[in-house]
């Protein structure tokens, strides 16, 4: 786990699996709100994920459930300012998950290395140019409108196709501001806007949108369509469903998974990566 930090562990010819643990510093997010609002619990729970075996940590001062109320830049900031210089004290890359320029900025000098933008640099045009100029690692996330609509009514024509184009033309959006093709993760945007077909539709064609030449990231966790398949109406309780979700995509060439259960999907890879040698050293036996 050495030399981590600046983000390269997300390189492109990396053929690992990449844990990254979500630390939502709101009162608002579905799964763990408020949890982790006060600096020191938002400390404490950085120290977990890292004991968890996390590759990164994801953090966010802005709710991106469905029909959440936007804060400002600078409310993100004041949220973030005590607990990100800990998060990067754990010596893990650090993602910073905000739309907005200035929280990426504030987030880069505290020595995050890597913008995880849901809106895939729509909301702030001053997001990819300063990723860019820091040479950041970017998530571009596909999302049908924005939190506060995303669920009224999603509909596609072909929401694998459509999805890989939107992430295709915001890949040349990135790469046109600057930043390079082996900086840019992309990712599906699971339950944004999108129904439980269009999840499970995009969940088993990953490997389409892997075709596009850059890693995937996929971030299923503990979210609603789990929920619509199990009857389990708690976040927390959906973990199962979340590790099948990631292992699922996993087999169409997912590489990283952005997790509220970093413990039990650690435990899950392991798992499937020692099948996986033991039925390559069947095969080479034979
Ligand atoms: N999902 C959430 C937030 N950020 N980023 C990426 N790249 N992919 C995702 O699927 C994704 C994301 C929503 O989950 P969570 O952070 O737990 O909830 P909230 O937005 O309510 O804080």
């Amino acid at each position: 786990m050495a030399a981590i930090a600046d983000g390269s562990i997300l390189a492109h010819d990396t053929r690992r699996d990449v844990v990254i643990g979500v630390l939502n510093v709101t009162p608002d997010s579905f799964s763990d709100a408020g949890e982790f609002l006060d600096p020191a619990s938002a400390r404490h729970h950085a120290r977990r994920l890292v004991d968890d075996g996390a590759d990164a940590i994801d953090v966010g001062a802005e709710s991106t459930r469905p029909g959440a109320a936007r804060i400002s830049a600078g409310e993100q900031i004041a949220r973030l300012r005590e607990v990100l210089p800990a998060v990067c004290a754990t010596g893990l890359p650090v993602s910073i998950d905000t739309t907005r320029a200035a929280v990426a900025e504030a987030a880069l000098d505290a020595g995050a290395t890597i913008v995880n933008d849901v809106s895939a640099g729509r909301d702030d045009p001053d997001l990819l140019p300063l990723a860019a100029r820091r040479e950041a690692v970017v998530v571009l996330m596909h999302m049908l409108g924005e939190p506060n609509t995303m669920q009224r009514n999603p509909h596609y024509d072909d929401v694998v196709v459509e999805v890989r184009d939107f992430l295709y033309e915001r890949m040349a959006a990135a790469e046109a501001a600057g930043v390079p093709l082996d900086r840019i993760v992309v990712d599906p945007g699971i339950g944004f806007g999108k129904r439980l077909e269009h999840n499970l539709a995009l969940l088993k064609r990953i490997d389409v949108l892997a075709a596009l030449g850059a890693p995937v990231l996929v971030g299923p966790s503990r979210k609603s369509f789990i929920g619509e398949l199990s009857g389990e109406s708690q976040p927390t309780d959906r973990v199962a469903g979340t590790l099948a979700a990631c292992l699922e995509a996993r087999r169409g060439g997912a590489r990283l998974f952005r997790v509220h259960d970093v413990k039990a999907l650690r435990q899950a890879l392991t798992v499937t990566a020692a099948i996986e040698t033991a039925r390559q050293t069947q095969t080479s036996a034979s």
